[in-house]
């Protein structure tokens, strides 16, 4: 499965203010030099409907809906990046094997899962969409296929909110009438060249004679046009290796040294971060905490355990130490706070290493 978040950046600012939905909404990457100069980063659906889309610049955007009440941000990644996490953490559990690409999508190996069944792997995705919705507030659309090009085709052709499964024997079919721009590395100038030499769908791509596309696109790329018209793709889904680390960091209400108040909001982030080693299963080594202080320079204390833990009480334990101790050594005042677990491994590493350690014994 393939799936993507709909209108990501602009459905993250929908849902944190409910009052812009009815409302085209355009978030911005402004440059700074002049009031509308930068770039359109991503609209809602409303907006798209009046022509803007991702790339254009804003002064543009601002000219399409001169005539409607439209609402132009700016982008604030911190904030997407933290439901991205929640949702690839959501993802990552129904999934046997797990990729995430980009802030706003991710493969879903489900093979064993459903016995490789299209009929379980369709509710399966329809079980996601209704679990992502309901504690993210979000839309993703997902692609369900026998291999990762078909589930990205799959997601892309409908959107928002789609849910499209394309089972082996119906994949020629599925991609023959699509225009070649619909696959993966296809952009506009391959799309012109494709085009001049006859292939305008996925379909004539496919007829195409691949030594022909070889001698054009060279090698890698004339395989690869070929293969990927004809369905053809065994990449597997890619486990990504561990995080080094994981961290939260949140702005106070006001600034401040009052431990009582600088351990209640830090506590709260040893909390967040708990439950992704969980759900990750992982066990930490280091821990550290972090102060922006008012003036913004940035200080850190860290502590490194003997052995592996795996318990909130200790990391909590360890975040007052290390409070207490930046409190009695720097006379700054925090604004930001943040905690962080680094050293990670993960839990049946450990089990693995003490069974080959012990033997047999301790199983
Ligand atoms: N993005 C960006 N600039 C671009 C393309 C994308 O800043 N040129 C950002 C904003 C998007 C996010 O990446 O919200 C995800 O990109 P997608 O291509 O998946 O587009 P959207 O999620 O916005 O829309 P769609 O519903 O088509 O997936
Ligand atoms: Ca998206
Ligand atoms: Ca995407």
């Amino acid at each position: 499965m393939l799936v993507d978040l709909d209108y990501f950046y602009a459905q993250c600012e929908e849902m944190r203010d409910p009052s812009l939905k009815n409302k085209p909404v355009v978030v911005c990457v402004y440059s700074g030099r002049t009031e509308d100069s930068g770039a359109v980063s991503t609209a809602n659906y409303l907006a798209r409907k009046y022509g803007v889309k991702s790339g254009i610049p804003i002064s543009l955007a601002k000219k399409k809906l001169k005539d409607v009440d439209a609402v132009f941000l700016p982008v604030d990644h911190e904030f997407y990046k933290e439901i991205s996490d929640n949702i690839m953490e959501i993802l990552r559990n129904y999934a046997d094997r797990f990729e995430q690409v980009g802030i706003d999508e991710a493969y879903l190996d489900v093979t064993q899962r459903t016995k490789a069944n299209y009929h379980e792997a369709k509710e399966l995705a329809a079980t996601i969409k209704h679990d992502v919705l309901v504690q993210q507030k979000l839309t993703c659309s997902i692609g369900v296929g026998p291999n990762k090009l078909v589930a990205k085709v799959a997601a892309d052709i409908q959107k928002p909110d789609g849910l499209t499964s394309v089972r082996p024997e119906e994949v020629k079919s599925f991609l023959s009438l699509l225009p070649v721009r619909r696959l993966v590395g296809v952009g506009k100038k391959t799309e012109t060249k494709l085009e001049t030499l006859g292939a305008r769908t996925v379909g004539q791509l496919a007829r195409f004679d691949v030594q022909r596309l070889i001698e054009v696109f060279g090698r890698k790329l004339g395989t690869y046009f070929h293969n990927a018209s004809n369905g053809v793709d065994d990449e597997p889904v890619q486990e990504r290796s561990e995080p080094e680390s994981l961290s939260r960091i949140s702005t106070l209400k006001e600034n401040t040294r009052d431990l009582a108040v600088l351990l209640d909001e830090a506590y709260t982030l040893c909390d967040d971060v708990y439950s992704k080693l969980l759900q990750r299963g992982l066990m930490y080594r280091s821990m550290s905490i972090y102060v922006v202080a008012s003036d913004l320079s940035v200080h850190s204390r860290s502590k490194t355990f003997e052995n592996p833990a795996s318990d909130l009480e200790t990391f909590k334990k360890a975040v007052k130490e290390l409070f207490e101790k930046f409190l009695g050594e720097s006379d700054v005042e925090a604004r930001r706070v943040g905690v962080k677990v680094s050293s990670l491994t993960k839990k049946e590493d450990l089990q693995k290493q003490l069974t080959s350690f012990f033997g047999k014994a301790t199983e």
